[in-house]
């Protein structure tokens, strides 16, 4: 987007915003609590697991962009978000699991708790995260997600995109294939869009499908969602470089230890976070055709780049 677009991020509402945040995670919770089978049929150590994965303490910032962007329309049906959102959530731990087992990045801690292999064990935690995918696609799946079947098979097919071999898996895979490369900034970007940038993406998608959007809607949240899986992705790099391991919740620095490219090595510290800043902004000004009932997906924006964990 241009810099024309570009607003400024400070003008914007900000009370009430944690306090959304904090309910849309209270809501997505219970209803995940409620959706997980207790106990799973394949016992109780893999119905903890999958819990423990699942309802650690993250942002739940995933399921906040669903609630927020279906809440722009008055079309959505009442309970489809929440069920989308916890959807969208099992896919996100899921993740996370599989990329901190020892195969992966092998990290001891996540959420500033022991990574689900260290807390339970690695098949464990294999078997946690494939229960955690499969969940929620059931989710999505099932009648309470939306009457129309047509409306449920968009959304299986758009999650499906987004996380599989063309989307987060597949960003997985380039990353693993870079170790020891020298990627530039085109090619990071790329990486990054589509391993981080795709669930986001679908988060606002969702929202789109359940609210029946219009095409000229459903492109703007489109636009928003892009720059601002940019803006995380650039603001997780920068943390990686400048967090606190104990405020952000997991090793930091491993990527520049492994001689991994990031926007922060690309770029410098400096510009990548006026990048972040440029990116949140140009996500805001997508967002003008809609109105106060944005302004949710405004604030996520500045969260977003000014986050410490
Ligand atoms: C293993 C299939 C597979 C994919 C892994 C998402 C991912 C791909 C790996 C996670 C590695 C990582 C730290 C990526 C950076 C961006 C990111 C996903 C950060 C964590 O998301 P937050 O900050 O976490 O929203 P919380 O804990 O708040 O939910």
């Amino acid at each position: 987007m241009s810099d024309a677009r570009a607003i400024r991020l400070d003008n914007l509402p900000k009370a009430g915003f944690e306090d959304r945040l904090k309910l849309a995670a209270r809501t997505v919770d219970g209803a995940l609590a409620e959706l997980l089978p207790r106990p799973a049929k394949g016992g109780p150590r893999l119905n903890e697991a999958m819990l423990y994965a699942v309802l650690g303490p993250g942002k739940r910032l995933r399921p906040f962009l669903v609630l927020e962007s279906a809440g722009l329309f008055a079309a959505a049906p009442p309970r489809g978000p929440v069920r989308v959102a916890a959807a969208l959530e099992c896919i996100h731990a899921y993740s996370l699991v599989h990329d901190d087992l020892p195969c992966m990045d092998d990290d001891d801690l996540r959420r500033g708790r022991p990574t689900v292999h260290r807390a339970f064990d690695e098949a464990t935690a294999v078997l946690a995260g494939d229960g955690l995918l499969t969940m929620a696609f059931e989710i999505l799946a099932a009648a309470e997600t939306d009457a129309d079947p047509a409306i449920r098979c968009r959304l299986i097919a758009a999650l499906a995109q987004a996380s599989g071999a063309n989307g987060m898996v597949g960003g997985q895979a380039m990353d693993l294939a870079a170790e020891g490369q020298t990627l530039d900034l085109e090619q990071i970007k790329t990486l990054q869009d589509l391993k981080t940038g795709a669930l986001i993406s679908f988060g606002c998608e969702a929202g789109a499908i359940l609210g029946r959007a219009n095409p000229d809607e459903a492109a703007a949240l489109a636009g928003y969602a892009r720059d601002l899986g940019l803006a995380f992705q650039i603001a997780d790099d920068i943390l990686d470089t400048v967090g606190d391991a104990a405020e952000v919740g997991k090793a930091t620095g491993k990527d520049a230890d492994a001689g991994k490219a990031t926007f922060v090595s690309i770029l410098g510290l400096d510009q990548a976070r006026i990048e972040a800043q440029k990116l949140a902004s140009s996500a805001v000004a997508w967002l003008d055709r809609f109105d106060f009932r944005a302004d949710g997906l405004r604030s996520v924006a500045e969260f977003v780049v000014e986050r410490r964990a």
